[in-house]
């Protein structure tokens, strides 16, 4: 029992108790590990087959899932996968019969509402796909903007099934003239005595985003279950995780931009003294971005020797070329290899580069360069609500090996 805590399987780690790893000489890291799994809230109803030792509960509608939980085998377990909800989920009795579920849509040349069972007849692609929340990173923004601290967990890679949407639309006689826009709304209750405005999760995206975009009823291999959109979801592939929207009821080519408080004032690059407003940028295509999962900072006290440093890279609308990876905090940079399948240009990459390390402190940085040549940048563009945080700074990793 001499090997290093980073050569030491995580589920043995987690399994072992406190005395006995500080028996082996683990000890202060296995108390971080146990007073991180004893703050834990409970997993709410709907989610309560998420794994709980792989996430961490912000709230019912928050859950990130832990940076150490990560695997490296390119595909994020439903039971891992991170939950935002800007609105309570829907009952459960949307789900039940599936193939009910009716979704309209509009701005085509013979606008029609189609239940999920007809659009299964009428195309199935499969993608896999980097789902991540705007707020990613939120957590790393010195201000605390208001909203979920998030790290890295509000994102994972998952494969979506279901009907492209130009084959919908072609179906359909095409989009009528004028529109720039596609219009996704949420099937949500919404709240009484509000303005459905206010409250509406409905996202317009480019008109352009239909060539890869997906409305799907099944992830990672089986029905898209309720938490997640389920009977049927809109898929943005490339964009942030706010444009793919859960139980779509309606997909909509528009001239204009949904005035919807969410798309209007909410998920904008606002300035540090201002409030949102249509005339900023919106969170749309997801910028480069890696980070390292193993080690991590729950995992940081390491034995000398040779350590693998893991982690993820995806670019957005473009597949990623290469990732560098730094101990030195960024000052000298080495090429990782890439492991696992290439699940396209939508799905991140696992990459990994073996350095050997004497005792010291490290900072682990990970940089990530697409395939169009962009360079994941290394400082956050700062905005108020802290969104599209893919600064390599921030989320580099201080380490200690002994
Ligand atoms: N209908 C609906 N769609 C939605 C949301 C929502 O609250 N309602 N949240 C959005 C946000 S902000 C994110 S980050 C993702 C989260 O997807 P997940 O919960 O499946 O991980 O869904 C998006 N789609
Ligand atoms: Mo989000």
């Amino acid at each position: 029992m001499n090997e290093s805590p980073a050569s030491l399987p995580r589920r043995h780690l987690l399994a072992g108790s406190a005395s006995a790893l500080a028996a082996i000489g683990l000890g202060s890291w296995a108390s971080s590990v146990q007073a991180q799994t004893t703050a834990v809230k409970p997993l709410p109803a709907y989610v309560s087959w998420k794994d709980p030792s792989a996430v961490i509960v912000h709230s019912s509608t928050t859950i990130e899932t832990k940076r150490a939980a990560f695997g490296s085998s390119v595909i994020t377990p439903a039971e891992q996968l991170y939950i935002r909800n800007n609105l309570p989920a829907p009952d459960a009795s949307i789900v039940a019969n599936r193939d009910a579920w009716e979704v309209s849509i509009e701005g085509v040349k013979q606008p029609q509402t189609l239940t999920v069972g007809q659009l299964k007849a009428m195309g199935l692609e499969t993608v896999a796909m980097v789902l991540q929340c705007s707020g990613n990173g939120r957590g790393f923004f010195p201000h605390k903007p208001s909203g979920t601290p998030w790290t890295v967990g509000a994102a994972g890679c998952v494969v979506w099934s279901g009907v492209p949407v130009r084959a919908v639309v072609d179906a359909l006689g095409g989009v009528e003239s004028g529109m720039a826009y596609l219009t996704g709304t949420g099937g949500e209750k919404l709240p009484a005595g509000l303005d459905p405005k206010s409250v509406i999760v409905e996202r317009s995206v480019p008109a352009k985003a239909m060539g890869d975009a997906m409305l799907a009823w099944e992830m990672n291999g089986a029905p898209i279950s309720l938490a997640h959109g389920g009977p049927l979801r809109l898929i943005v592939p490339g964009y942030q995780g706010v444009n793919n929207i859960k139980y779509i009821k309606r997909l909509a080519f528009t001239a204009k931009e949904t005035d919807a408080q969410i798309m209007s004032h909410g998920y904008r690059l606002s300035p540090m003294d201002g409030k949102g407003d249509p005339s900023q940028p919106s969170v749309l295509e997801m910028p480069v971005k890696s980070w390292i999962n193993s080690p991590n900072p729950d995992n940081s006290q390491l034995r000398a020797g040779t350590v693998l440093i893991q982690g993820v890279a995806f670019g957005g609308l473009h597949a990623i070329k290469r990732v560098d990876v730094s101990t030195d905090g960024g000052k000298n940079w080495t090429q990782a290899r890439f492991i696992g399948p290439d699940l396209g240009k939508f799905a991140w990459r696992q990459f990994v580069l073996a350095v050997p390390l004497q005792p010291g402190q490290y900072t682990l940085a990970s940089r990530a360069t697409d395939t169009a040549g962009t360079v994941q940048t290394q400082l956050r563009v700062e905005n108020k609500s802290g969104y599209n945080n893919s600064s390599w700074v921030d989320h580099a990793v201080a380490v200690t090996v002994a």
